[in-house]
């Protein structure tokens, strides 16, 4: 290569780590509203009408956007460009048009995923309340999906959102994981829940995720460590599509404090990744990250930031597993 050509590259290199320039989308990606062209659709989901206690987390696309634009990059743990690979698109905002009705945004939102999955999109979505992933699970997933039929989970979270409606509607924030096993969307024996932390508000509120899932509370993933919990959940979720739904709030909140339910004592950012990166091979077929509050975040940003690098990481294992098959 000439030393132009070297010193051209280099400098588009350094660009990809300018978060204060041009427009921002999601992971730096072209914006694409007609969804053509698109393996992995990047979506914004600025709903938090599903959260009774922090309602802010509406905002968080905007501000993962201008955050995450400088994250058009290439993970040292893999080596390898996603975006090269994949035609990855950032996809714009789901359309909420009756935004003050829970029941009502579930139904339209998954519309808009069912016509990701129709064209074979793969979504990355940012939300968002932990709500967003009932209706994205509805466009993904079950008998009139292209998977035809329950799809693998990997759910991390401090709590266990597999409770019954509450507050006046089955779409709130703490109900994703168990209307999923009750309408067919994911398979039981195939999900897993990590992290699990905190007080609780009543004894039996991880009663249905301990009845129907293979658990990890953070306890058992410090005991035993990330090896054993990445082989077990290797094994749980098996081969088949699977989807990967990330509560921010499951991370300790020096890593993550900007989220609409805090939890002290959790996740290290060093666990958390490190499984993530132990899910490669896995057939990640989608995910979320929610639950990020901007207006809570301090002045460093280190809720944004680390949900871009999230949101990258996702990416990663999505692309991987298209170039797989
Ligand atoms: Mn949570």
């Amino acid at each position: 290569m000439s030393d132009e050509a070297n010193a051209r590259q280099l400098a588009e290199t350094s660009m990809r780590y300018w978060h204060w320039a041009g427009v921002p989308t999601l992971l730096g990606c072209p914006h694409r509203k007609d969804f053509d062209d698109t393996d992995i659709g990047l979506v914004g989901f600025p709903y938090s009408g599903g959260n009774a206690i922090e309602r802010m987390q509406y905002l968080a696309p905007r501000a993962v956007r201008n955050r995450s634009t400088s994250y058009h990059r290439v993970l040292r743990t893999t080596r390898f460009d996603p975006f090269t690979a994949c035609r990855v698109n950032d996809l714009g905002d789901v359309p909420l048009v009756n935004i003050l009705n829970p029941d009502l945004v579930a139904e339209e939102a998954a519309v808009f995923f069912r016509q990701m999955d129709a064209r074979g999109i793969a979504p990355v979505t940012v939300g968002g309340d932990h709500s967003v992933t009932i209706p994205i699970l509805r466009g993904i997933a079950g008998a009139s999906s292209r998977h035809k039929g329950p799809i693998g989970m990997i759910h991390f979270d401090a709590h266990a959102d597999s409770w019954p409606a509450v507050n006046g509607t089955a779409h709130h924030a703490g109900a994703a994981f168990r209307l999923g096993v009750e309408e067919g969307l994911i398979d039981p024996r195939r999900t897993v829940q990590i992290g699990l932390h905190g007080a609780m508000g009543d004894v039996d509120q991880d009663a249905f995720s301990l009845e129907n899932f293979r658990v990890f509370m953070l306890d058992e993933v410090v005991d035993k460590g990330i090896d054993y919990v990445a082989k077990e959940v290797h094994r749980v979720v098996g081969d088949g599509p699977t989807y990967l739904s990330i509560d921010l709030d499951v991370l300790d909140i020096a890593y993550a404090p900007a989220v609409a339910d805090p939890e002290v004592n959790g996740m290290t950012s060093r666990e958390f990744f490190g499984l993530l990166d132990r899910f490669r091979g896995l057939n990640i077929c989608g995910g979320d990250v929610v639950c990020y509050c901007p207006p809570l975040d301090g002045p460093a940003q280190i809720t944004a930031l680390t949900s871009s690098e999230i949101l990258l990481h996702i990416v990663n294992l999505v692309a991987e597993a298209r170039l797989r098959k």
